[in-house]
């Protein structure tokens, strides 16, 4: 059985991390239908935690020390721990090579993992500050400690303008708007009616901006429905139904 762990859940739906990059693993085991079970970590556990099952660092920090992220898994079929989500992407192909599509098919892997690297994120890039606002004041007191100790550095009380959140607002929609372009009339990155892991790291980077902008709201409203045709939501609605044939499903728990 693999475990995959996360951050606590601070969302509704069936994908309710705040991570997108533990969305993009949770997208892919949905999508080859590979039973899993989520331990939570805190912010400030995930290095005793990766150390502990053998996860290794998937960076370097500035000052020379391994950094821990995540999403990792720990497979005990296997007794096998993997880190990073592109990496773990790989592992469940290998590993599991008839369960569901494969997500990495070899002539596309170096530009997934470079669409999923970079491009991918880039819509959700200009709204990570009001993201991280909001995950903030979801968490409890002393998890909001550990969580100011990750990723870029932040003012949780900042109060951001109208004018300012409609500007970040107007890059995510330049940055989508690139997507939609090389997309075309194209409805998947790679595969037609079958995901790829690119199709999980842009689904979880829209995931992520509609737990940001709120599912009710009228951002989110515009984004999914208006925007570039309407694709987004159909996109990601397809995303998150995806059942893969003959496979177990597995649920959040
Ligand atoms: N390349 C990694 C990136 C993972 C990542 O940055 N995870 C963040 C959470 S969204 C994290 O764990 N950060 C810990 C830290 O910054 O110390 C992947 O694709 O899994």
């Amino acid at each position: 059985m693999i475990t995959l762990y996360d951050f606590h859940p601070l969302f509704e739906g069936p994908y309710p991390t705040y991570s997108p990059f533990v969305a993009r693993v949770r997208f892919a085991l949905q999508h080859k239908g590979i039973p899993f079970i989520t331990q939570c970590v805190n912010c400030g556990e995930i290095q005793a935690k990766a150390e502990e099952i053998g996860a290794p660092p998937t960076r370097t920090r500035p000052d020379g020390t391994p950094q821990y992220t995540l999403p990792f898994i720990f497979d005990s079929a296997t007794n096998m721990a993997v880190a990073d989500s592109f990496c773990i992407a790989k592992y469940l192909d290998d590993t599991y090579p008839v369960s569901g599509p494969k997500l990495l098919p070899d002539e596309t892997e170096i530009l997934q993992h470079f669409f999923a690297s970079d491009t991918s994120i880039t819509p959700m890039t200009s709204l990570a500050l009001p993201y991280r606002i909001k995950v903030y004041h979801k968490l409890s007191p002393s998890m909001q400690v550990d969580y100011l100790k990750i990723g870029f550095p932040f003012d949780p009380n900042k109060k951001l303008e109208e004018q300012e959140i409609a500007e970040m607002w107007a890059q995510a929609e330049t940055a989508l708007g690139k997507i939609d372009v090389i997309m075309g009339k194209r409805e998947t990155l790679v595969r037609e009616k079958e995901p790829t892991f690119a199709d999980e790291a842009l689904s979880a980077t829209l995931l992520v901006i509609k737990h940001a902008m709120g599912a009710e709201s009228k951002e989110w409203e515009l984004l999914s429905s208006k925007w570039h045709g309407g694709r987004w939501g159909k996109y990601l609605e397809w995303l998150e139904s995806y059942e893969p044939k003959f496979c177990l499903m597995s649920k959040y728990n």
